[in-house]
């Protein structure tokens, strides 16, 4: 396991130096300051890559080259960027780093409608409830049709959620949803919100596979001439919301964009808390069947209150996902390559050793020491019980 680290550069409130005190060897980063659609100057991946450098650590991986919404659209000036994306990604390889994250869900990347989920011990993390979600969609946002998209079960539930909330409790759930989270692109409003989702109006999930295949289709010459892998990160929620199509949430989706895109440069992040956040998949079994194509990890955990209904658990070994035996598949997949892979311990709690600056959501500095500790410990363990691997 290569130990990955996610650092934002200089707006990160926590320093190369401290990465690397906590043992890490890979930084996964990005040029945050350019929004999607721009290309990536050289002297501007240099200039980061220097100072990871000169920190003693090395930039392996991009997390995210983002892609603007017209490519997943494919509409306005998507050809442009397009072009624009290859020329990033040929200036990418060219300062030698050839691992790129990104996704493709439309206008929101991950969501949660908790920052601030309080554990027993008074740190906190983020969390996720889908009647939360839908509330806000039916009540707060009123998106025209949203009940269509919700059981009565549910419609009845989150009625009564959020009948039951404060303004202030309800405001904490729209500011979670309509933040842009780390990573992501801006903050929305509601207005801004509904103006974006009318643009997607026509494009359904088939539309949305199609215009992802041949995204990955037209880079693929890129990809091959320049040896670059591109792994996709898995939809977080794993399943449609605000009535917008996710087209990267299970082992059946990600079978389908390997048989559509069958360049070897075309793989996944294994993301064990997107994946893990339908209780349908079996991050263990996406592993096996997929190891050749995985490039990069996120290893994190999630604990249920009920189905629908989790937050990050307070250790990264324990919860939904069975981090022990996903370690093993890691393991031998690096034993077959005969290289490690990058892994970063995705997400923390954050806790008092942090209260005093100002984290992005969920990359404090000590939950994921405390993460990367976990994991390592779990490799080198395995490791002794299973001589070879
Ligand atoms: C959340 C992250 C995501 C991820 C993007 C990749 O913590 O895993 O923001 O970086 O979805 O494009």
């Amino acid at each position: 396991m290569k130990q990955g680290w996610r650092w934002y550069g200089d707006a990160d409130a926590i320093t190369l130096k401290e990465i690397k005190q906590a043992g890490v060897t890979d930084i996964v980063a990005a040029l945050y300051e350019r929004k999607p659609g721009e290309v990536w100057p050289v002297s501007e991946i240099k200039a980061r890559q220097k100072k990871v450098r000169e920190a003693g650590m090395e930039w392996s991986v991009v997390e995210s080259v983002p892609l603007h919404e017209d490519i997943k659209k494919r509409t306005g000036d998507y050809k442009k960027y397009i072009e624009n994306y290859k020329k990033t990604l040929v200036n990418l390889a060219k300062c030698g780093i050839k691992t790129v994250c990104y996704n493709f869900m439309p206008i929101l990347d991950w969501t949660r409608s908790d920052l601030e989920f309080e554990l027993g011990d008074g740190s906190t993390c983020l969390g996720y409830n889908e009647y939360e979600v839908a509330a806000f969609d039916m009540f707060a946002l009123k998106r025209p049709g949203a009940e269509k998209d919700f059981d009565a079960k549910t419609r009845a539930r989150a009625k009564k959620l959020w009948q039951s909330y404060s303004s202030k409790e309800k405001k904490r759930v729209e500011k979670a949803i309509l933040t842009g989270l780390p990573g992501t692109v801006d903050d929305l409003t509601p207005k801004e919100f509904l103006r974006q989702l009318k643009a997607y109006e026509g494009i359904d999930d088939k539309k949305l596979r199609e215009n992802m295949y041949a995204f990955l289709n037209e880079i693929t010459p890129v990809l091959e001439k320049w040896d670059v892998n591109m792994c996709i990160h898995p939809d977080d929620p794993p399943h449609p919301i605000f009535g917008l199509p996710r087209i990267l949430s299970t082992a059946a989706d990600v079978r389908e964009m390997c048989r559509k895109c069958p360049s070897k440069h075309i793989g996944l992040t294994l993301c064990t808390g997107s994946l893990g956040g339908s209780l349908e998949n079996d991050e263990v079994a996406i592993f096996k069947e997929f190891a050749k194509r995985i490039f990069f990890c996120h290893f994190r955990n999630l604990q249920y209150e009920e189905p629908g209904v989790f937050h990050e658990s307070e250790c990264h070994l324990c919860g939904k996902t069975d981090l022990p035996a996903l370690m093993i598949e890691l393991l031998k997949e690096e034993k077959r390559r005969g290289e490690g892979i990058v892994v970063r311990p995705d997400h923390g709690r954050l806790m008092e050793i942090d209260r005093h600056r100002k984290c992005y959501c969920g990359y404090s500095y000590g939950g994921r020491l405390i993460g990367l500790a976990e994991l390592r410990g779990l490799e080198i363990g395995i490791k002794y019980l299973k001589k070879g691997l």
